[in-house]
């Protein structure tokens, strides 16, 4: 399928807000939202491990579609993960409850070249299929509740390099990825071939995900503001700027959003050089603020702190308006600053979607 679907874009407000288009109330998605918070995700859990949940076409589909069908959400995120692209090169991957995922560390020259990035196409091919069967049923005729047919822009996604060395380079998660930074700086020739594969590898996934029906796709930094500025523009602003110009080259009407979580003032020459269509913005920026910082046409998203919409009541309410109203006149797409947490109430997210379509 290409990107030009027999359903018109123009049924599509996300993918018309990914375009420059800005239209009040914004569209609306949540990172994290296919999953823990919903009642219907924690019955698939308990019945299947993660890997076996990601990599199940029939499974990872009815985990994409639980938030559409219940919220009539604008955007679909797949559900995947962003450590699925080192398993794929071969790098032992487990997800540990309460622990989260467990790695076996890349530290030298050795294990990387132990690694085998031409595999990634076969390993990942139940993840392309889940991509495509979503895509039909999201443009073609069916009963997702909320969502009316062709009205849901379907979202691949990645980790950004630099965010998916820290994994691959710590064994796990971490506050600080201090061994990863401490071989950005002792080892920079190593760091830099890590981060080149990841490059390469990270746009030949995500061209083959927009092959299957991905419309757009969202490059997760989550750990981009540990990074003092000159290795901010060497490990997330150049790998960014390499894979846009790849993916853009192959698809050109393929839309990036890119989220350089927590990096401050540097989201300028972020969005100025890297060539996304849409920054998304954490919670701690002030959108009236950062609006004069950014390109004139580009897009934001965000940026409801999670820990509002976990609290809900009026604060609540003040929140969602204070955003649209700085946003305002931009391309803008509603979203969390990061990802929903596993205790929010069900019926928070049911408000936060009923205030931004009834209420504004
Ligand atoms: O058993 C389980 O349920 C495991 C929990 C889980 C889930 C539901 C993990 C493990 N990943 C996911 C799904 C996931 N991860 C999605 C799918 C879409 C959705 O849920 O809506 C996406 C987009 C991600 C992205 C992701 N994974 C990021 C980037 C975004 C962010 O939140 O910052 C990161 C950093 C990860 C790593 C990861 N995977 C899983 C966990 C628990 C973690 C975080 C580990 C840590 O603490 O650093």
């Amino acid at each position: 399928m290409t990107t030009q679907s027999f359903i018109s874009s123009s049924q599509k407000r996300l993918l018309r807000t990914l375009n420059g288009e800005s239209l009040y109330p914004p569209p609306l998605w949540l990172m994290r939202q296919a999953g823990r918070f919903l009642p219907e995700f924690r019955a698939i859990r308990a019945e299947a491990d993660f890997m076996t949940r990601c990599l199940t076409p029939d499974l990872a589909t009815e985990l994409t579609l639980q938030p559409i069908r219940r919220f009539g959400m604008d955007g679909a995120i797949l559900f995947s993960d962003i450590l699925i692209l080192p398993w794929a090169m071969g790098q032992s991957l487990d997800f540990v409850a309460g622990k989260g995922p467990v790695l076996e560390a890349i530290r030298t020259q050795r294990n990387l070249e132990a690694l085998t990035p031409e595999k990634i196409p076969e390993k990942t091919a139940p993840i392309i299929e889940t991509i495509s069967r979503l895509r039909h049923i999201l443009d073609g005729p069916n009963d997702l509740g909320k969502a009316t047919a062709g009205s849901t822009t379907l979202l691949g996604f990645a980790g950004s390099p630099f965010t998916v060395a820290c994994y691959m380079v710590e064994g796990g998660g971490s506050k600080e990825f201090a061994k990863t930074r401490c071989m950005a700086f002792s080892e920079p020739m190593l760091f830099d071939r890590l981060i080149a594969l990841l490059t390469q590898t990270t746009a030949e996934y995500l061209c083959a995900q927009v092959q299957a029906g991905a419309e757009a796709v969202v490059l997760f930094d989550t750990w981009a503001g540990l990074l003092p500025p000159s290795q901010f523009r060497r490990y997330s602003i150049e790998p960014t700027h390499q894979i846009v110009a790849d993916l853009k080259a192959r698809y050109p009407f393929v839309r990036v959003i890119g989220f350089p979580r927590l990096c401050g003032v540097m989201v300028a020459d972020y969005a100025y050089q890297t060539g996304v269509d849409v920054v998304a913005l954490d919670t701690g920026f002030d959108i009236t603020k950062v609006r004069s910082l950014l390109p004139k046409g580009i897009g934001i998203q965000g940026n409801l702190d999670p820990i509002a919409l976990l609290a809900g009541g009026e604060a609540l309410k003040t929140e969602i308006l204070a955003i649209c109203a700085a946003a305002r006149g931009m391309p803008h797409i509603f979203n969390l600053g990061h990802g929903i947490l596993p205790e929010t109430p069900v019926e928070h997210v049911e408000y936060l979607v009923h205030t931004l379509r009834n209420n504004l």
